[in-house]
């Protein structure tokens, strides 16, 4: 099997915690590589739930696991998460998983910056996770982030803290925020040092010599295209490259190691932030798509919006990506609805788009063109095997492979780890 990259096709939360479960059982290392705990994975084993926001999802299945470079770290979070699994009976340990030297910190002031930010920006807020992500892979490009490696060198530290504290102090100053308090930060690094320093390790090389025994890699995916710092819908977007050509440089091996891009899409639309939105249904539709497909963040317990399947992002999703297939999520929610509508186009004015227009005004006034689709009776729920469809939704599934032209390699039918469909 071509070692293969979860990608998140839409504005994320389209379920790829459970197919990066359901797939890191034909795998041996499962490696993150953008984003960091603003992510947030469900995933549901019998009568257990595991969420986990920054590692890796493989862990549950005890697939040794990595945090790479391309991610940004708060090791404090860190080590709740692990003792939270812990807790829960998933064995982490050093030898189970392995947190890149080279990842940047998220330190306290990040988390700062990004609520004050948020907090000052009004209507025009991004409706970020507060989280610090931004500010973080700020520093990490501004040159003067504090990372893993660091850990293990607080006591000749002193350049490196005269740069980020002169850089965010300034930025603090402006909010009529104090200083960082630059004794407490050492303290602080110096007791979660021991929390981090034992599962510190040269990632790149673990996947190198990976690579070389012909060992199964899968690369775990976080937020999605439209968030893509790049790609998405700027300046509603993470921070991160989310598309698979992230996979490599985040985690350090070379593009050709990624042979399978699997691109995860939900059978409807979420979002959850601000941002433009054309399929979005802010009425008893949406409603229902969200109870029903309870849709609230992972992290935040924010309401998720919810709308129709928009052909068109998935569609440049596929593109900008290398989506080779497509796991289609949730077709279950849609059991039941009389009719479906699926979005092919936008009208921006008089003008006729069949992809996103890059400028957020345009974004903002897109009207999106819809094709009716008739739903069917029967259930999805739980369904196992392609013939346990109704037919009606065979032919949805086949029409979304036309619009956004990829074809579906699997079928999800519940949160359930083996309800799960394999199309051959
Ligand atoms: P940030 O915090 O800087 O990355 O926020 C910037 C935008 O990215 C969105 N974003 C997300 N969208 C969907 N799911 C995410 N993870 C959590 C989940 C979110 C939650 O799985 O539910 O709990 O609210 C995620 N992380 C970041 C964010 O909403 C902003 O639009
Ligand atoms: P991720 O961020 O892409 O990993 O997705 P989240 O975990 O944030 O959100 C997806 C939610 O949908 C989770 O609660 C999953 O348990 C659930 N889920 C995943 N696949 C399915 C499915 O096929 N049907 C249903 N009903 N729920 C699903
Ligand atoms: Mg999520």
């Amino acid at each position: 099997m071509a070692n293969v990259a979860v990608i998140g096709a839409q504005w994320g939360d389209e379920g790829k915690g459970k197919i990066v479960d359901w797939l890191a059982s034909r795998a041996d290392l499962v490696v993150r590589f953008q984003g960091g705990h603003n992510a947030g994975h469900t995933l549901v084993v019998g009568d257990k739930v595991y969420k986990l926001s920054l590692l890796p999802s493989g862990l549950v299945r005890g697939t040794l696991s990595a945090i790479g470079n391309g991610v940004v770290f708060d090791p404090w979070h860190f080590r709740d998460e692990v003792a939270k699994l812990q807790a829960q009976g998933i064995e982490i340990t050093p030898e189970k998983l392995q947190v890149a030297e080279t990842a940047p910190l998220i330190l306290p002031f990040h988390r700062d910056l990004d609520a004050l930010r948020e907090d000052a920006s009004g209507a025009g807020k991004i409706g970020t996770t507060r989280r610090g992500i931004g500010p973080a892979y700020e520093d990490k490009v501004g040159r003067r982030a504090i990372r893993v490696c660091d850990l293990a060198h607080l006591d000749d530290l002193d350049a490196q803290l005269d740069r980020v504290c002169a850089h965010h102090d300034a930025l603090r100053a402006g909010f009529g925020q104090p200083p960082i308090d630059r004794a407490k930060l050492l303290d602080d690094l110096r007791e979660i040092a021991d929390a981090v320093l034992p599962y510190a390790a040269p990632v790149w090389l673990t996947l190198k010599d990976a690579k070389e025994r012909g060992r199964r890699i899968l690369f775990e995916g976080a937020q999605g295209v439209l968030l893509d710092v790049d790609h998405g819908t700027y300046p509603f977007v993470t921070s991160s490259n989310t598309v698979s050509g992230s996979a490599a440089s985040g985690s350090g091996l070379g593009p050709g190691s990624v042979g399978f891009v699997l691109g995860i899409v939900k059978a409807y639309t979420t979002r959850v932030g601000s941002g433009p939105f054309p399929s979005e249904q802010d009425n008893e539709i949406g409603e229902q798509l969200g109870t029903k497909g309870r849709e609230f963040g992972v992290v935040t317990g924010r309401k998720r919006r919810c709308g129709w399947f928009d052909a068109v992002l998935v569609r440049q999703s596929v593109a900008v990506s290398g989506i080779t297939g497509i796991a289609l999520t949730k077709l279950d929610i849609l059991d039941g609805m009389e009719s479906l509508r699926i979005c092919t186009g936008y009208k921006v004015g008089d003008k006729h788009y069949d992809y996103l227009p890059p400028a957020p005004q345009d974004q903002a006034r897109a009207e999106a063109i819809y094709e009716e689709f008739e739903g069917w009776s029967g259930s999805t729920a739980g369904a196992r095997s392609w013939a346990q469809l109704p037919a009606q939704a065979i032919k949805y599934i086949r029409r979304i492979e036309e619009l956004v032209g990829c074809p579906v390699a699997l079928v999800s039918t519940s949160p359930e780890r083996e309800d799960t469909i394999l199309v051959r």
